[in-house]
């Protein structure tokens, strides 16, 4: 490797702090969080790499909030995310798929609020496919101490995240997050257990040629959904179509690969799902600021994912994620007329 090469190496660690310097009045405490979550997710990776040989594959026996198996690994990610934010002493309310109710850290001010999908993806564990850990970071609006408050105050608009960011468990593993100026993504060098910059700046092109849904579900989706997923398969050169479907039913795998190469991830309701499946807190909110900061889009197939107001910390919404044009086709669809008038098909 040449000196030049070399130069242009960055840990996460370091681009952290070389951008907390921008910010002249920063306290320090929200680079420590992603630090936080940076080194819980290392462990995670640990787990998850070795799940295969040691006897940590299979059912804990519980389920979960959502009546789902809890597996082995999701219960280690979610008390490693726990354990590392709540030692940081930066946050004091966290919120995890695999918990009901908030989590308040004792003994802290801290102020940040912190909601996590500890592992997405948790069908695929046994099956050796790329898992994921999803966190949207807020910072708290007051110091209360009251439980109603803090549940409350844990409840806010996408739009008011601070930080969010995913973690790739794949044939490598990348940290992808955004603190609202741009999207930066890192690969863990295993041999040194460090997290490098590897995609700097990522953009989402604003069209792709795939579409990731659960085409299984066909029958179950509304008209426009249907008539949507027809017309991805139809023939047609000015539009590149037919697209081609990738589906690996782990979100941030799905959306990992579309911020990539461009294209829509759908997670729709379905008749017997009328909200979809993806929860909005800590799955779709921060896919949702990634993705726009990467230049594309997130709705929920009529109202931008990051203006919804939270009802419940567990709350469904169904998903339209991915390149511009794309997702506006999507929309257009689901209000029933056929592609998007207002952009350049195919462009
Ligand atoms: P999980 O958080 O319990 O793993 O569930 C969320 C996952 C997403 O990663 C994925 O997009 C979706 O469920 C797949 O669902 P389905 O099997 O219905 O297609
Ligand atoms: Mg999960």
């Amino acid at each position: 490797m040449s000196d030049a090469q070399r130069k242009q190496i960055m840990t996460l660690s370091q681009f952290i702090i070389e951008r907390e310097r921008s910010f002249p009045y920063a306290s320090g405490e929200l680079s420590r969080l992603l630090r936080d979550i940076s080194l819980a997710s290392r462990l995670i990776n640990r787990e998850v790499s070795k799940a295969g040989l040691v006897d940590i594959l299979g059912i804990t026996g519980k389920s979960n909030v959502h009546g789902e198996q809890v597996k082995k690994l999701d219960d280690f990610a979610h008390r490693e995310m726990i354990s590392a934010l709540s030692m940081g002493g930066e946050c004091s309310i966290l919120g995890s798929e695999e918990e009901k109710d908030i989590i308040r850290v004792a003994s802290t001010s801290g102020k940040y609020i912190v909601l996590f999908d500890p592992l997405d993806g948790s069908s695929n564990i046994d099956v050796n496919v790329s898992l994921g850990t999803i966190f949207s970071i807020y910072r708290r609006s007051s110091e209360s101490t009251d439980l109603e408050h803090q549940r409350k105050e844990a409840l806010r608009k996408g739009l008011k995240q601070v930080a969010a960011g995913y973690v790739l468990y794949g044939s490598s593993t990348m940290l992808v997050y955004t603190t609202g100026r741009g999207v930066n993504g890192f690969t863990l060098d295993t041999s040194i257990g460090e997290y490098l910059l590897s995609h700097p700046d990522m953009q989402i092109p604003k069209r792709g040629k795939y579409y990731s849904t659960n085409q299984g579900y066909y029958s179950l989706y509304e008209q426009g959904m249907q008539d949507y997923l027809q017309y991805l398969q139809g023939e047609d050169e000015v539009t590149h179509r037919p697209y081609s479907l990738r589906y690996i039913g782990t979100l941030v795998a799905d959306i990992h690969r579309t911020l990539l190469y461009g294209g829509i991830f759908m997670y729709p309701a379905t008749r017997t799902a009328p909200k979809g499946k993806l929860r909005l807190m800590y799955e779709c909110n921060p896919m949702a600021l990634i993705i726009e900061q990467a230049g594309g889009l997130a709705s929920d197939g009529r109202n931008r994912i990051l203006e919804l107001e939270p009802r419940e910390l567990h709350e469904r919404v169904p998903l339209f994620i991915g390149s511009e044009h794309d997702v506006l086709d999507a929309q257009s669809f689901l209000a029933g007329n056929g592609p998007y008038q207002g952009t350049e098909n195919g462009s």
